[in-house]
């Protein structure tokens, strides 16, 4: 488990993976933050994949081709807004999770990157939103070997330096 996790710092567009995974909006047709980013990295034409997928809902996945990114595939999900402390909340993101590594597996993804979903604008804790992927990819990959590695890209040091901490607790326990 503890190659099959890496916590990086950085930007997530630059990454030479399988799949990136976007935190998009329900109508996934851009926006600021890792999105804005993904697009403006990708091109036009990622745009237009997605304009016909017709949107999605909070915790669910859609996937697209990676167009003008290193990746070959982006795996669209949309966080829910953080509003109060409610476990609704922990369930829709752990959802994102489990949903973009199911796709991902179908597709025969060896290699993922995930951004710190729902955390920016959305507005979900940080700690505790990484809590939350570290058990999902977690569980996921206790039961599948299919996906060799997954990235957690940090957006700053003072998050890289959380992620890291909360992986190695969660990887004695
Ligand atoms: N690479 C990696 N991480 C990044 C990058 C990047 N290039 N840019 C930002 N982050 P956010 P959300 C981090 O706001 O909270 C968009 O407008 C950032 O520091 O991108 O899920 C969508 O269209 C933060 O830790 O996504 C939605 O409307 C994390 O990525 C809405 O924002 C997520 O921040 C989604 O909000």
């Amino acid at each position: 488990m503890k190659d099959k996790i890496i916590v990086v710092e950085g930007d997530i567009t630059k990454l030479d993976v399988d799949a990136i995974v976007n935190a998009a909006n329900r109508s996934l047709l851009g926006g600021g933050g890792v999105d804005g980013a993904i697009h403006r990295a990708a091109g036009r034409e990622l745009l237009e994949e997605c304009r016909k997928l017709k949107g999605c809902e909070t915790g669910e996945a859609k996937i697209t081709k990676g167009y003008n990114l290193k990746a070959k595939w982006v795996i669209h999900t949309v966080g829910p807004v953080w509003r109060d402390s409610s476990v609704q909340e922990d369930e829709f993101l752990a959802r994102c999770y489990r949903n973009s590594l199911a796709l991902a597996k179908v597709q025969g993804i060896k290699t993922i990157a995930f951004p710190a979903i729902s955390t920016g604008a959305y507005n979900f804790p940080m700690d505790r939103a990484t809590k939350i992927a570290i058990k999902e990819i977690k569980n996921f990959l206790l039961k599948n070997n299919s996906i060799e590695k997954v990235f957690l890209v940090c957006f700053g040091i003072s998050a890289y330096k959380m992620t890291q901490r909360i992986l190695e607790k969660s990887l004695e326990d």
